[in-house]
């Protein structure tokens, strides 16, 4: 067949985008160089007109409200710690979950295609330095939980990360200059997920540049569409991996693999688990797992009226107190069958209003200091509802929750700092080497254990067999 001329693509495209109100991409077209123009034309060939035209009619052009289900029940939770009757069945899951670390059938899979806005921060999010003592990044912590993991059951895990776009070119190299923690490098791979353009209110898509489309990642929500295109999940099919371990970049506390976690999702038959904590305050900015009209599911603190989120159950408790930390583990067949046929494959897409540069139609870019631009994201936990048997873990916030979002305040590095700095502290204590505490309840001196030793506090008591140095005031680690 006879490939298409520059001037037939352009006219091709002139077509599809003056059909779908669009024309005003290519109005600053007489001032690009031919580099520029092609890649204009690449950008537009991203964009699946067909699909937009609804999706703007419905989420750009309005807002959709929320639709509430009529029934919101509290979600049935399985403890942190097992009564009398779950004590087996915990000791069963750990069992389990070991073997299945072994035989390598879970990958880690950690979703770090974000902009991280809110930090402030110059470069990948997972390139922040964050540990007490050694400054250790994200990426260096959550890569020596995976060694740390690897040594203690002789596995050798994979680990998948996916990127955006924008920062994956800077996330490869960040990994090559560290010289992958330690890790081999063909046990992690890179994936950029999908985007998505910006919008104007009234549904024309933003340029970034006169030749660029204003994209933007399109949610975590992409990272199932994302793991199937880029060849993850065939891989995973090969290996008999079975099990996706599932974590977002920004909290350097979470358990990257949780054999209890992992057991009892494999146990239940569970497609999609979650982990939970009990909310700090009523309005804390956590989804919240409920039962909606039967199903399992996530509320978006933004999406939950206020009459339920500040509801009490019969003792006084708070009704709806499960907070979703983002923590899951999906069964690879859940997601081969979720995105089997993409046409039928869909998770709702959730707007926000944000401000975006734009160029504007005298061809000058803009910043507005306002929010000017509609996004839409897709939200991993939308996919519980789709899962046979979900289940949902309770787990403790000072052992596993404390996440880098802002610059300071709740969420902050000094918050996550300080909490992981408790954590160490607090497992020496376990292990019987008392360390010591000022009168203001913190820790007196700086204490960080790497994940390459121990994985939690248990853990700590086998591995650590003498009494450590420790002094007053001063900063301790160990590897
Ligand atoms: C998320 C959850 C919230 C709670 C909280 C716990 C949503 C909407 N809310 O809040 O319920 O569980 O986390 O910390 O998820 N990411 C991508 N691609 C994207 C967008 C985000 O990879 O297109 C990654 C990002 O790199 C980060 C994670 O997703 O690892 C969280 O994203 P966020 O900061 O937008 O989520 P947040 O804090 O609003």
């Amino acid at each position: 067949m006879k490939s298409e001329t520059d001037s037939e693509r352009l006219a091709r495209i002139r077509s599809t985008v003056e059909q779908h109100g669009q024309s005003h991409l290519l109005a600053h077209w007489d001032t690009l160089n031919s580099q520029q123009r092609g890649e204009l034309l690449d950008d537009i060939e991203q964009v699946n007109f067909a699909a937009l035209g609804h999706l703007i009619e419905s989420h750009v052009r309005q807002e959709q409200a929320f639709a509430l289900p009529t029934s919101i029940q509290p979600a049935p939770c399985y403890p942190a710690v097992p009564g009398i009757d779950l004590i087996g069945r915990y000791a069963d899951a750990v069992k389990r979950g070991v073997s299945l670390i072994r035989k390598n059938k879970v990958a880690a899979f950690t979703v770090a295609g974000g902009q991280g806005t809110r930090l402030g921060f110059d470069g990948p999010k997972g390139a922040f330095p964050i540990s007490p003592v050694r400054n250790k990044t994200l990426f260096a912590l959550f890569a020596e939980f995976i060694l740390g993991t690897n040594r203690r059951y002789g596995s050798d895990l994979r680990w998948y990360i996916m990127t955006s776009p924008q920062n994956d070119a800077a996330t490869r190299a960040f990994f090559r200059e560290q010289a992958y923690f330690g890790l081999k490098p063909e046990r992690v791979r890179f994936f950029p997920q999908g985007v998505m353009p910006a919008f104007a209110a009234d549904g024309r898509i933003l340029l970034d540049q006169k030749h660029r489309i204003a994209f933007s990642p399109d949610g975590h929500g992409g990272s199932l569409l994302a793991l199937r295109h880029s060849g993850a999940l065939a891989e995973m099919a090969n290996e008999g991996i079975e099990h996706v371990s599932y974590i977002q970049v920004d909290n350097p506390l979470v358990k990257l693999i949780d054999p209890l976690f992992i057991g009892l999702h494999d146990l239940t038959g569970s497609e999609m688990s979650s982990k939970m904590i009990p909310k700090a305050d009523d309005l804390e900015r956590v989804g919240n797992f409920v039962v909606g009209d039967g199903r399992t599911m996530v509320i978006e603190y933004s999406d939950l009226p206020d009459e339920l989120a500040h509801a009490r159950d019969g003792a006084g408790g708070r009704r709806f107190d499960a907070g979703s930390i983002a923590i899951h583990v999906l069964s690879r067949a859940f997601v081969e069958r979720l995105t089997a046929d993409e046409a039928l494959f869909a998770l709702p897409w959730h707007r926000a209003v944000k401000k975006v540069p734009y160029v504007d139609e005298a061809g000058i870019r803009r910043e507005s200091q306002t929010p000017n631009a509609v996004k839409l994201e897709a939200f991993i936990f939308d996919a519980i509802p789709h899962a046979e048997n979900p289940l949902i873990l309770e787990t403790t916030r000072a052992e596993e929750f404390s996440p880098v979002k802002n610059a300071t305040g709740v969420d902050s590095e000094e918050t996550s700092r300080r909490d992981m700095n408790r954590r160490a502290a607090r497992w020496l204590d376990a292990a019987g080497f008392g360390v010591p505490w000022r009168a203001d309840g913190e820790p007196d001196g700086l204490f960080e254990i790497s994940p390459r030793l121990a994985l939690d506090a248990a853990h700590l008591r086998e591995v650590m067999l003498r009494p450590p140095a420790i002094q007053r005031g001063r900063e301790h680690y160990w590897e």
